[in-house]
């Protein structure tokens, strides 16, 4: 098991917010702007700072640097400056000796606007011309010729809702001045280096003024990859100031109210079959809801485009992005990280589709999923396709046709319950589809008593990382993993990191934790060799923590090995680097290699309606997914529960929603529901698909993270299958997430079929 998770379950890990503060500490809260759109006229702080405990209240004024930490594009101040773009962007920071003083004092600051109007919807942005950045467009073929040469083509539009990540843990950050000029950070971020780049070009330092201390997170599902950074400024840039340690922790008002979410979209379909249900022709316009900044949006964006074919072939596509400007916070990355939204939209379209032909959606799905050897339309070539594979093996283990037949038995023995099925295939590209984030470096020491510690750039979330790590440099170094210690990630140990994200935190580092592990293995047989007089270190093994000669036992155990290397001044540390090989994108011509490999699944969910209430239940979710070799396939599977628990709740129960004034008004655990123990599903069954084998995973494992959340796709369409089964549904506008009320009033807008 994960033994990871005995310290949480008994209260004993620290996050952020538990490790013992530094004398001295002041603390800090984030004033935020009440309005979504609006120039600022007055800001005025003098009562403010009067007011009791208070020590410092810092706004864009006070910036030494740049006020500015846009990721990808520089678009995104610190502390506003003369507009704010939503409600709860951070004006001010208020520095007090305790957090409820910080935040009592927050009344106080007096706040004029000129107020602005406030868009929250994407198309109107568009409308508006509020674009973040220019339209982005993939295509494959020809769409306009085979349109007019299909059988059916079926129009639609889409709207997908955004959702809330809900991390336990919330975002902050603990910072303390050092004696360089610099700051220490212990941050709750995915992105150690994106805190630290931010941080010094706020300070206007040189970025190794700045150490970022990643000790783990309570979760982060994407929240932590853009949006822990300000939170981390701010801290450095109040303890730089006052030079004194201060943390700031957002509590979960301010947390759920100024942080972005999974971004909602729109989008216009049209698809183009022939007699037999093939799909000919694919044509779909986004319009993303990027919110008032731009994020990670264009990248969000980019991967909705790689999956906008979901688990399908098909050769004439034309797919175009808008990044559309509106006054939210700013969406950002979220489980999956746009793909969900891409392939929610191909999945509606063929619901649709099928319902046109008279044909089931399966039937449709099937006979276009991908085979080896098809292109992706964004060129890249698909290889160890196992689309068909656990679609197939699927359909049998689970007895896809005698579930049809008891889904159709129990609708006609029932009159107020009816249940629908529906399958989702699967197939998520891996790697950051910025290709030079795909890189990543692993420093191991062995000390002297043979415990060993290792530093990756992988962050600790909950997803079982280091775990994952620790068995790569088990299997490597033929010792108990209870001799590893997975250390925090530090950009002291670890320069220039890429984000835990993109399903490739165990990949990425797993791989430098391989290459690190071989290399002082080898030194390691050398030295052995030495200590048995022979000359060639290849007829010398390390195995099971004992030296092997010929093949055979010797005296020689691990620790006397090391001990015995180091006094014969062997190098017992090793630092190795890996880069993802053969990924390559030409964003001119919109072609490539994106991703090293797919992921692919298939997942069968059943779902029983009720037609007076319009509730519904998610019986089961029948999975085969292809792990490759799994690294620890506990947690593997513990990944996918969550994910298919995470993904139902995005597309059923979790809605959000603002005012015209761009007020969220789903701001508190009772006004936004997720999944809880009476709203999972009865059974996920998980299968491991077997022989399945990835030359470019650590010990061919695959990626697991984001993948599964996409199986939560099929519980939407088994509610809607349930519904359609009894009255005629309009599928003109096919909107997410499905609430019960949304199924009440769907219900009831129908015609009796
Ligand atoms: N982050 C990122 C991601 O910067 N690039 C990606 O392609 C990505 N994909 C999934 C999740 N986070
Ligand atoms: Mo991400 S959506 O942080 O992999």
């Amino acid at each position: 098991m994960n033994k990871d998770v005995i310290k949480h379950v008994r209260g004993e890990t620290f996050f952020i917010d538990d490790f013992p503060v530094p004398e001295g500490t002041l603390y800090a809260a984030v004033f935020d702007s009440p309005v979504a759109h609006g120039i600022i006229k007055k800001l005025e702080v003098k009562k403010a700072l009067e007011s009791k405990g208070v020590k410092a209240i810092l706004t864009a004024e006070d910036i030494p640097g740049e006020n500015q930490i846009g990721n990808i594009i520089k678009d995104e101040t610190l502390l506003a400056e003369s507009k704010v773009e939503y409600i709860g962007e951070p004006v001010a920071v208020i520095v007090a000796d305790t957090p409820e003083n910080a935040r009592a004092a927050r009344s106080k600051i007096e706040i004029e606007f000129e107020e602005l109007p406030v868009i929250t919807d994407p198309r109107e942005a568009m409308e508006k011309g509020q674009l973040i950045a220019p339209p982005v467009v993939f295509s494959s073929g020809d769409t306009e010729k085979s349109f007019a040469e299909c059988d059916t083509v079926v129009e639609g539009r889409v709207d997908i809702g955004g959702q809330e990540h809900l991390y336990l843990e919330l975002q902050g950050s603990l910072a303390i001045p050092d004696d360089n000029g610099g700051v220490k950070l212990l941050s709750g971020t995915q992105s150690p280096t994106a805190v630290q780049r931010a941080t010094a070009n706020v300070l206007g330092v040189p970025m190794n003024k700045i150490e970022v201390d990643v000790p783990r997170l309570g979760g982060a599902f994407g929240g932590k990859e853009d949006q822990a950074t300000p939170w981390a400024v701010m801290a450095a840039l109040a303890a730089f100031k006052l030079k004194k340690p201060v943390k700031l922790i957002l509590n979960r008002q301010e947390d759920l109210r100024m942080t972005g979410k999974r971004h909602p979209y729109s989008a216009d379909y049209k698809i183009g079959l022939n007699e037999e249900g093939k799909i000919l022709a694919y044509e779909v316009t986004y319009f993303q809801n990027s919110g008032a900044v731009a994020d990670l949006s264009s990248a969000i964006l980019e991967r909705t485009l790689f999956h906008t074919t979901g688990s399908y072939f098909i050769p004439n596509v034309k797919a175009t992005g808008y990044m559309c400007r509106t006054n939210l916070p700013p969406n950002t990355a979220f489980r999956g990280f746009g793909g969900p939204q891409g392939m929610f939209v191909i999945e509606s379209a063929i619901f649709k589709a099928a319902k046109e032909l008279g044909k089931s959606p399966w039937e449709i799905q099937k006979k276009n999923l991908l085979n080896e050897g098809d292109y992706f339309y964004y060129g890249q070539r698909a290889e160890r396709v196992n689309a068909r594979k656990t679609w197939d093996k699927a359909e049998n283990i689970y007895e896809f046709n005698n579930k049809l037949k008891d889904v159709e038995k129990f609708n006609t023995e029932n009159k107020i319950l009816k249940k629908g099925i529906a399958v989702m295939p699967l197939c998520f590209g891996i790697s950051f589809t910025s290709s030079f984030l795909n890189q990543a470096s692993a420093l191991v020491h062995i000390y002297t008593d043979g415990s060993v510690g290792i530093s990756t750039a992988a962050v600790e979330m909950g997803q079982g990382v280091n775990e994952k790590i620790k068995q790569v440099a088990a299997k490597v170094l033929s010792v108990s993993a209870d001799r590893i210690k997975i250390e925090t990630t530090n950009t002291t140990r670890i320069a220039n990191t890429s984000p835990t994200a993109a399903s490739t935190g165990a990949d990425l580092n797993g791989n430098a934790t391989l290459l690190a592990c071989n290399s002082l293995k080898e030194r390691l047989k050398k030295h052995a060799a030495s200590m048995l007089g022979e000359e060639d270190s290849a007829k010398v093994e390390i195995k099971n923590e004992t030296v092997l000669h010929n093949g055979a036992s010797t005296k020689i155990k691990w620790e006397e090995l090391v001990s015995s290397a180091y006094l014969n001044r062997v190098n017992l540390s090793a630092h190795a680097y890996y880069a993802t090989p053969d990924i390559y994108f030409d964003r001119e011509k919109n072609k490539g290699r994106p991703f090293a490999y797919h992921v692919y699944g298939t997942a069968i969910t059943t779902a029983t309606v009720d037609l007076l209430r319009g509730t519904y239940e998610i019986d089961e979710v029948d999975i085969v997914h292809d792990y490759g070799k799994s690294l620890f396939p506990s947690i593997d599977k513990g990944q996918t529960e969550g994910a298919v628990v995470q993904g139902i709740g995005w597309l059923t129960i979790e809605e959000l929603v603002q005012n015209e004034k761009g007020k969220l008004l789903s701001n508190t655990f009772s006004t936004y529901k997720i999944p809880d123990i009476y709203s999972v599903p009865d059974e996920i069954k998980i299968h491991f698909l077997e022989e399945s084998e990835n030359p470019y995973g650590p010990l061919k494992s695959k990626a697991i993270g984001e993948p599964p959340f996409m199986y939560g796709i099929s519980a939407y369409f088994a509610i809607l299958n349930a519904m359609d089964s009894f009255v005629s549904i309009s599928l003109e506008k096919i909107e997410a997430p499905l609430t019960h009320e949304r199924v009440l009033l769907k219900i009831m807008g129908a015609k009796r079929g």
